[in-house]
């Protein structure tokens, strides 16, 4: 029955993680994988989420079955951080929120509900862009394309080339967007771009789909957020994923979300309908722990602000790292300019580092990705100067 099955390739990233793993050098440093590391090099567990669980541990609750489109209280507490609590679309109901396994999770079942009622679409990513995108698309049935984005040349957004994409586009095709921070280049939009970007799609018929999964990691969590709201506020239909893997840190909970804006109260609820549908057949109906952790620090004030505070340490932390890199680099290696990596954001650097150069760094127990993508956010005080060295040495 097996016999004929090929190896599937392994994913580019978590690959990485695999050959990290097996790596018996103690001083390896993985700067593969996209984690938020503490300066002491490990995973924060928040202490806003060990006080949401001490206190919904104050009334332990039998664990039945969450609704198919998740857990109300946090459907709504997502609802008015992406959107914004005095958002149109919410007091018009036009937006609906389901729990999602994740960031992934919320791409899958938009995936699947675009391929249900926009069958001949096809969907278009950056160029690059998260590994993960064109392999989602693809397996629910779209044909995915590129649209222009790196400048590499620039290290920058190839605006002027993104821009005519857009435009070459057919009404209907489905647009993959990076809310904030870039996965994996860490250049994103100006304000003035994404005004121009909205009014494209806008004029264009595009359905956009907008991922949002480091909301907090760029300028801040209504900052990052704005983007999300002004699309909302054109009227045009939208999907938008998040994730809390990184914001929460609590990759392996699966908490995410998809929500959908409508055109109206009612097309909404049919929305809903057809997309819990898509849920049911695929899992049923998303975990109880994470989306219960989420939902009461957003909806406690005093965690709420815990939350805001440590998310605006983690944000500061890699904003400190990219300044010490850049210095470091500096006297390391003379002739080269660094400075781009201070202006790229989130947890993200496309280093401009070749395949190559990327081989000779994991010969020092250094694992980048091969595009050259560090994850910024794995540096501390203590790895820094070993990376820097590494790097100066292979440039
Ligand atoms: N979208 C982007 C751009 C990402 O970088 C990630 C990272 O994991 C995801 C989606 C998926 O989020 P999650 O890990 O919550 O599934
Ligand atoms: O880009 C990253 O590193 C993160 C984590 O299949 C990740 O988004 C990477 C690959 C993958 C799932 C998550």
């Amino acid at each position: 029955l097996f016999g004929a099955i090929e190896m599937a390739p392994r994913d580019p990233i978590l690959g990485i993680t695999e050959a990290f793993n097996a790596d018996t050098n103690p001083a390896k440093i993985n700067l593969g994988v996209g984690v938020y590391y503490d300066n002491n090099g490990k995973v924060p567990l928040l202490e806003c989420v060990q006080k949401a669980e001490a206190k919904l541990m104050e009334q332990p609750a039998p664990r039945t079955y969450l609704p198919i489109d998740g857990l109300a209280a946090y459907d709504k507490a997502v609802q008015e951080l992406v959107f914004g609590a005095d958002s149109a679309v919410i007091q018009e109901k036009r937006a609906i929120t389901v729990q999602a396994l994740g960031g992934t999770g919320a791409l899958k079942i938009g995936a699947d509900f675009l391929k249900r009622f926009l069958p001949n679409s096809d969907v278009y990513i950056s160029d690059p862009s998260w590994e993960n995108h064109r392999a989602l698309f693809e397996s629910a049935g779209f044909t995915v394309h590129n649209y222009a984005y790196y400048d590499p040349s620039t290290r920058g957004v190839n605006f002027d080339g993104m821009l005519a994409a857009l435009k070459a586009m057919p009404a209907g095709a489905i647009v993959v967007l990076h809310a904030c921070c870039h996965n994996p280049t860490g250049a994103d939009l100006s304000q003035e771009q994404w005004d121009q970007v909205i009014a494209t799609v806008q004029a264009g018929g595009l359905v956009p789909f907008l991922d949002m999964a480091y909301q907090g990691f760029a300028n801040g969590i209504d900052e990052d957020g704005a983007v999300v709201r002004r699309f909302a506020a054109t009227g045009m239909p939208l999907l938008v994923s998040n994730s809390f893997s990184k914001s929460f840190s609590l990759y392996g909970e699966r908490v995410g979300a998809l929500s959908i804006v409508a055109t109206s109260g009612e097309e909404a609820s049919r929305v809903l309908s057809q997309l819990k549908r898509v849920v049911r057949t695929n899992y049923s109906n998303p975990p109880t722990h994470g989306g219960k952790v989420v939902a009461t620090v957003l909806s406690t004030p005093e965690l709420r602000k815990l939350w805001e505070e440590e998310l605006a340490g983690m944000r500061v932390r890699i904003r400190e790292m990219r300044g010490a890199m850049v210095e470091k680099l500096k006297a390391k290696a003379p002739g080269h300019d660094f400075e781009f990596v201070r202006e790229q954001v989130g947890m993200f650097s496309y280093s401009g580092l070749t395949k190559e150069q990327v081989g000779k760094l994991r010969d020092e127990s250094i694992y980048a990705v091969d595009t050259g993508r560090i994850c910024v956010a794995a540096l501390n005080s203590t790895n820094i100067d070993r990376v820097v060295d590494a790097v100066a040495k292979v440039l």
